[in-house]
């Protein structure tokens, strides 16, 4: 056999055209592209299923470890079961720096933990405490492992860092060429409203969304754009939530900064309505940055639409309805020591922050966005998967149709008209956000390095069949070049 297996017959949706052809497999990669290849040694029948690259998600949280000591439910083998079953076939997720520590003594055995993926994966690396140690020994090694990306937080107690440190990590960053990715919300602000908020007796889950308005975001995301812009780092802002955090982002690009915005679904679908849902299942939707009215949603998809928000991800992070865990609050993403309210649910700065959503993230795209005909099927490719392997080092690898490319494919049955339920999700979480939400468009089948990972709703791929993605050099994270007064502070 010239093949492994051949897809035969189906329309394959890359990142630049649609077309009908043949895709032929070998050895886990792709071998060949068109009409009339010879024969496989299995040859699936791919006529009226849409073919698109795998999904990689570069925004999740998974298994992650808190400082006391914890882990999150969602663990490796359970989020990237779900993931395959949503058509996802890779992934980053974070590594985290616990405040006082080292990179090398923050999260003890991650790595290993992550060889139960049955999806393909790597670190964005987070930085919260950039010591000398940190920024001139750990973060070089690491880069030379392959992880070569940064996380930063601009609000978050124990996360967050002042606008100096961001400057040195910036500055790390582009002395390796590694991206840097923000998130971008004032931690100051926030915490002054928290506090009159409170004390004006106004605790309920929409109270999130009051705490952190749009306003918080679109300052944090201009002053992330200026200080990146300063060090002449390529940042990339993570889940933009609002039409004047997306406004900034375009303004820089216009005038030639290296700045890239993603989104999530939930900010196209979701909004304060969620946070209003009765018997504190306002809880559930608590993210951040929070919520906005259904009217930003129209906002958000036309800045998909122009390009400025050019990757849209997860940010799954599970924490479960029924556990203390969304009830009560212990995690790092939250804002403050739990108020207890009369009937016993704590106050909404308490609520973990975080949706899960690396299972819905494909399918709710590929239906609000292609089948209600808001993008056509390349963009959702850019989106979902090929933006992402450009802007992290894994273009020709992930997220493409072209002979030589890993073969991770999704066969898509455009027709499908089914309804998001918690009950055939595959995720540890104890719910969905998107519970009874009407989709049309599903995939099928999930192929990975060639492998059928899932078929039908049945997740095929083992725990350890995921392979870690190490990333090289590459020119997106390069440098533009510009710097005020040509005088270039981040090389000295
Ligand atoms: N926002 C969330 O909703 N969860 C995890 C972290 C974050 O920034
Ligand atoms: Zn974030
Ligand atoms: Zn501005
Ligand atoms: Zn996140």
């Amino acid at each position: 056999f010239d093949y492994d297996l051949v897809l035969r017959g189906g329309t394959l949706a890359s990142a630049a055209e649609v077309f009908e052809a043949d895709l032929g497999i070998r050895d886990g990669v792709i071998a060949a592209i068109g009409r009339g290849l010879r024969r496989g040694r299995e040859e699936i029948d791919a006529r009226g299923r849409i073919i698109t690259p795998g999904g990689l998600d570069s925004h999740c949280h998974i298994e992650e470890l808190g400082q006391d000591g914890t882990a999150q439910e969602e663990s490796f083998a359970s989020g990237s079961a779900a993931a395959l079953a949503g058509g996802t076939t890779s992934f980053i997720c974070f590594l985290p720096q616990w405040k006082g520590h080292s990179l090398a003594a923050s999260a003890p055995g991650y790595a290993e933990r992550a060889r139960r993926s049955r999806a393909d994966y790597s670190f964005h690396q987070i930085i919260t405490d950039p010591t000398p140690e940190v920024l001139e020994r750990e973060v070089p090694a690491l880069v030379a492992r392959g992880i070569r990306s940064l996380k930063v937080f601009l609000t978050y107690d124990p996360l967050r860092l002042t606008d100096g440190e961001f400057l040195q990590v910036l500055a790390t960053a582009r002395r390796l060429g590694a991206m840097v990715t923000v998130h971008c919300e004032n931690f100051d602000a926030i915490g002054w409203r928290i506090q009159a908020l409170l004390k004006a007796g106004l605790t309920d889950p929409l109270q999130h969304a009051w705490s952190r308005p749009p306003v918080v975001e679109r300052e944090a995301t201009h002053r992330a754009i200026a200080l990146a812009e300063l060090a002449d780092q390529p940042i990339q802002v993570f889940h933009v939530s609002c039409e004047e955090a997306a406004a900034e982002i375009a303004a820089a690009r216009a005038r030639g900064v290296k700045v890239w915005g993603e989104t999530c679904p939930q900010y196209v679908t979701l909004s304060h309505d969620d946070l209003r849902a009765p018997d504190f299942a306002g809880a559930k939707a608590v993210c951040s940055p929070a919520l906005r009215d259904r009217a930003e949603h129209a906002r958000i998809w036309r800045r998909i639409q122009d390009g400025t928000l050019d990757v849209v991800t997860s940010d799954h992070c599970g924490f479960s309805f029924a556990t203390a865990k969304k009830a009560a609050g212990s995690s790092a993403y939250g804002t403050g020591a739990a108020v207890q309210r009369p009937d016993g649910t704590p106050a909404f700065n308490a609520i973990p922050n975080g949706v899960p959503g690396i299972e819905t993230r494909m399918p709710v795209l590929f239906s609000e966005g292609v089948s209600k005909g808001r993008i056509d099927l390349p963009t959702f490719v850019r989106l979902s998967s090929a933006n992402a392997a450009k802007l992290f080092g894994l273009a020709g690898r992930k997220g493409t149709l072209a002979p030589g490319a890993d073969a991770d494919l999704v066969l898509w049955d455009p027709d499908r008209e089914t309804t998001i339920t918690q009950s055939r999700l595959h995720h540890a979480i104890d719910y969905t956000p998107w519970e009874g939400m009407a989709i049309k468009g599903w995939p099928a089948l999930t192929i990975r390095r060639g492998e059928v990972a899932m078929r039908e709703g049945e997740v095929l791929a083992a725990p350890g069949s995921g392979r870690f993605l190490p990333r090289g050099p590459y020119a997106l994270a390069a440098p533009s070049g510009r710097v005020p007064d040509g005088f270039d502070a981040a090389a000295v």
